[in-house]
């Protein structure tokens, strides 16, 4: 910790990344955050636009700074929550192993939204398969998911937020592979590695 000029504390770390999770409403993405941050599992109501939490992690001798964005999967929400993919160095795509529709949802919708609106080359996808903890309704099986995953140069980790499953894991070793990506870290705090194309405008009806 270190006293600022105005009095205030900041804490040193060596990397701020921002991450960015995105999934059809319901997947969990708002319970996978809430494990991740306070280690608790509550009944959430559906996001409302966009909610944000911060937490620093120790990750490969590193401290690192997470900005995690939890965007609503509520199609009313899209054009809002298209604006937040600029920057982001760690995208996590959510879907839930008891609706396959919504794993369906990861090309159909979410990849996709990620081409359109991600600005950062060379950022890390992480697929999650969320809600593991039911196992008789399962519709998606891990072979799947992580078929899907590498055929799309993602990471795969199934998890559980009620069961606490594989949570914090999951948002390790997403750091991981961005701490192991040179233009990741030279993006932190710069232009670098950003991609050349514009982002996308919303268009005028
Ligand atoms: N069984 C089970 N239920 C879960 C799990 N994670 C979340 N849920 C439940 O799934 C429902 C939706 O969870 P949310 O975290 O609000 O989903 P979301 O993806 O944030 O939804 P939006 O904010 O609408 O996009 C809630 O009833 C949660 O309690 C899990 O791992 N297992
Ligand atoms: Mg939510």
């Amino acid at each position: 910790m270190e006293q600022q000029p105005g009095g205030g504390l900041v804490l040193n770390v060596d990397h701020t990344f921002k991450i960015l999770l995105v999934g059809d409403s319901g997947v969990g993405k708002s319970s996978l955050l809430l494990r991740f941050s306070t280690g608790g599992f509550e009944e959430l109501v559906p996001t409302i636009g966009v909610d944000f939490k911060a937490k620093v992690v120790d990750v490969g001798g590193k401290k690192v700074k997470l900005t995690i964005w939890d965007t609503a999967g509520q199609e009313r929400f899209r054009t809002l929550t298209s604006s937040y993919y600029r920057g982001a160095q760690g995208i996590v795509l959510v879907y839930d192993v008891s609706r396959a529709e919504t794993f369906d949802s990861l090309a159909d919708i979410w990849l996709r939204e990620v081409d359109m609106y991600g600005t950062v080359e060379e950022c890390i996808k992480m697929v999650v398969a969320n809600k593991s903890d039911l196992a008789e309704q399962r519709e998606v099986s891990r072979e799947m998911g992580l078929q899907f995953a590498k055929a799309h140069g993602c990471l795969f980790v199934e998890t559980s937020a009620k069961g606490n499953v594989a949570v914090d894991q999951a948002f390790e070793e997403l750091v991981h592979k961005i701490l192991e990506t040179p233009s990741l870290l030279a993006s932190t705090g710069s232009t670098f590695g950003l991609k050349s194309k514009q982002p996308q405008q919303s268009s005028c009806c």
